[in-house]
C-alpha cells in the first residue's frame, strides 16, 4: 500500500448495513458516515493501516436473497466505469448470494489487474458482537494488496478465491468456506497474511461484460437430483424455451438413476443445444463422469464435466457462457477451459 492507495466501496445492502424494523432486519442507508464512526473505535496504528476509500452506496439496498443476475451485472459495471481510478474494490453485500455475486464477478472480471474483495458480516454494524467491522477492516485491508488481482471473499479473517466461496454458516463469523480450494490468506497478528503461491497467475484478457438483463428469467437454471426423480418433473423444467443451460446435480462421482427416460430428457435438451454440466451434490473433490456405469449416458450426451466446481461457479460460468452469445462448440470449449480458478483440483 502507499500514500496514495484509494480503494472505490460498493454497498449494495445485506445485513452489515440492516437496521431492525417491525417486521425485522433490513437495509439502511448512510452507510459511509456509519461505517467511518464505527472506523473511529478501531486502535489508531490499525485505523492508519488502512487505505483511503470513497463509499457509495446503491440507490436500491436489497438484502441479497433479492440479488439477481442483473445486480451481478451492474456491480462488474460499476467498477470496470471506475477502474482505471481506483486501486482495488470492495463490494458490502448481503452473505446470502454473496458466493454467487463473487463467483459472477470472478467471470466478469477476468484478467483484473487490481483486488476486486467482496465482504458482507453475519450481524450489523451497530449490533453488539457484530463481525461487521472486522471484515470490513479485512475487505480494505486486502484491496490495498496489489499481488490480490482476482475477486477474493474476505470474511470471518480469512481470504478465500471468491469463484470457489459457498456459504458454510447461517450464523457462526466465519460464514464462507472453499470446501475444495486452499486460503488465499488470513488475518494473524492484526495483520493480512497472503499466501503468494496460491494466487492467480495471469487470467488471459480481462473483462467480458456480457449483457445478462436481455437473457430473462431462467436461461440457467439448477437441476438437483434427489431419490425417486421423475422424468416428467425434469422435461417440465428443462425443455421450456427460454431454459439455455442447467446445472445438473449429481450423485457423488456423477451418477445418475438408471432410468432410460430421464437420459432421454437430457439427451433432448443436448438436441436442442441447451447446456448441460454436472457437478457433485458432494461438497468436497470432483465429479468424474463416466467412472461408474450409472453416469456412463451423461458423456455420451455431451454433458460437460463441472469437476470440483461449486454450484455457484458452474451457474454463473454457464450464464456467463450463454450471455456472450456464440456458438455452442465455442462455449463449451470455454465451460471446459479453467479460467478463473474455479475448477480448484489438485490446488489443495
Ligand atoms: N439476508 C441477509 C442478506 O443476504 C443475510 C446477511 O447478510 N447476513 O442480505
Amino acid at each position: 500500500m502507499t500514500p496514495e492507495t484509494h480503494i472505490l466501496v460498493l454497498y449494495t445492502g445485506g445485513t452489515l448495513g440492516m437496521v431492525e424494523s417491525e417486521q425485522g432486519l433490513v437495509p439502511a442507508g448512510d452507510f459511509d458516515a456509519r461505517l467511518r464512526a464505527a472506523l473511529e473505535d478501531l486502535p489508531p496504528s490499525r485505523r492508519g493501516r488502512l487505505p483511503a476509500f470513497t463509499l457509495r452506496e446503491f440507490p436500491q439496498l436489497i438484502d441479497s436473497s433479492s440479488a439477481t443476475p442483473a445486480d451481478w451485472q451492474q456491480i462488474a459495471g460499476e467498477i470496470a466505469d471506475a477502474y482505471d481510478s481506483f486501486d482495488g474494490f470492495v463490494v458490502l453485500q448481503g452473505t446470502d448470494t454473496l458466493a454467487w455475486t463473487a463467483s459472477s464477478l470472478a467471470f466478469q472480471l477476468k484478467g483484473t489487474a487490481r483486488p476486486v474483495i467482496v465482504s458482507g458480516a453475519q450481524l450489523p454494524l451497530e449490533a453488539d458482537g457484530s463481525d461487521a467491522l472486522a471484515n470490513v477492516e479485512l475487505a480494505l485491508t486486502a484491496a490495498a494488496q496489489p499481488t490480490l488481482n482476482e475477486v477474493v471473499v474476505a470474511f470471518g479473517g480469512q481470504l478465500l478465491r471468491g469463484v470457489c466461496t459457498r456459504k458454510w454458516y447461517t450464523q457462526d463469523h466465519r460464514g464462507f468456506t472453499t470446501p475444495n480450494a486452499p486460503l488465499l490468506g488470513e488475518w494473524v497478528d492484526d495483520r493480512v497474511v497472503v499466501y503468494p503461491g496460491r494466487l492467480m497467475d495471469d487470467q488471459g484478457p480481462a473483462f467480458e461484460l456480457p449483457d445478462y438483463a436481455c437473457l430473462g428469467q431462467d436461461a440457467v437454471i439448477r437441476l438437483p437430483l434427489y431419490p425417486g426423480i421423475s422424468a416428467e418433473s425434469v422435461r417440465v423444467q428443462l425443455l421450456r424455451s427460454e431454459v439455455k443451460g442447467a446445472v445438473l446435480e449429481l450423485w457423488g462421482s456423477g451418477n445418475l438413476p438408471a432410468d432410460a427416460e430421464l437420459l432421454g430428457v437430457l439427451a433432448d435438451a443436448r438436441g436442442e443445444g441447451k447446456l448441460l454440466a454436472g457437478i457433485s451434490q458432494c461438497p468436497h473433490g470432483p465429479v468424474s463422469i463416466g467412472h461408474y456405469a450409472a453416469g456412463a449416458g451423461l458423456a455420451t450426451i455431451g454433458v460437460l464435466s463441472g469437476d470440483d466446481m461449486t454450484l455457484e461457479a458452474a451457474f454463473t460460468k454457464l450464464l456467463h457462457l450463454v450471455a456472450l452469445n456464440q456458438d455452442e462448440d465455442w462455449q463449451r470449449e470455454r465451460f471446459l477451459m479453467p479460467w478463473v480458478g474455479e475448477r480448484a483440483s489438485g490446488l489443495l
